[in-house]
């Protein structure tokens, strides 16, 4: 009985850690969002064409640019019960994209970002990203 359901609870945890691997190098719901000709590669337009999506849905009040507070709402960092953005500091992903350190995200700095991104993702440079290339936190 004791051997049995510790079994079963090995088995549970090793599926667990199996399915949690897997969702950290490849993201399937965000790689097909992007792959928009689902040809299960990401071209540079389909790339460029997410990021400025991105961008605008980040965007709350459309000025064209990204303040922390719109960042932190878009990324969930919002304390909850409070309702109000946390009061923190921006998070070292933000930093990197705000190149002139305005505290604001311009559409030029995001797309920068994501043009960074996309060549570190194409490992074997030829201008698509496969699904084998594409691991999270992605694009
Ligand atoms: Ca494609
Ligand atoms: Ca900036
Ligand atoms: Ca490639």
């Amino acid at each position: 009985m004791t051997v049995k359901s510790s079994l079963i609870t090995s088995v549970a945890v090793s599926v667990v850690m199996i399915t949690s691997v897997q969702a950290k190098t490849f993201n399937a719901a965000s790689f097909l969002g992007i792959d928009r000709d689902a040809n299960n590669m990401i071209s540079k337009d389909e790339a460029s064409y997410y990021r400025n999506t991105y961008f605008s849905t980040m965007d709350g009040n459309s000025d064209g640019s990204v303040s922390f507070k719109e960042y932190a709402i878009a990324n969930q960092l919002i304390d909850t019960a409070s309702g109000k953005p946390a009061e923190m500091e921006p998070p070292k992903e933000f930093k990197a994209v705000d190149t002139n350190k305005d505290n604001q995200l311009s559409l030029d700095e995001f797309l920068a970002h994501g043009t960074v991104l996309f060549q570190q993702l194409d490992k074997n440079k030829d201008s698509q990203i496969s699904k084998e290339e594409y691991v999270s936190p992605g694009l």
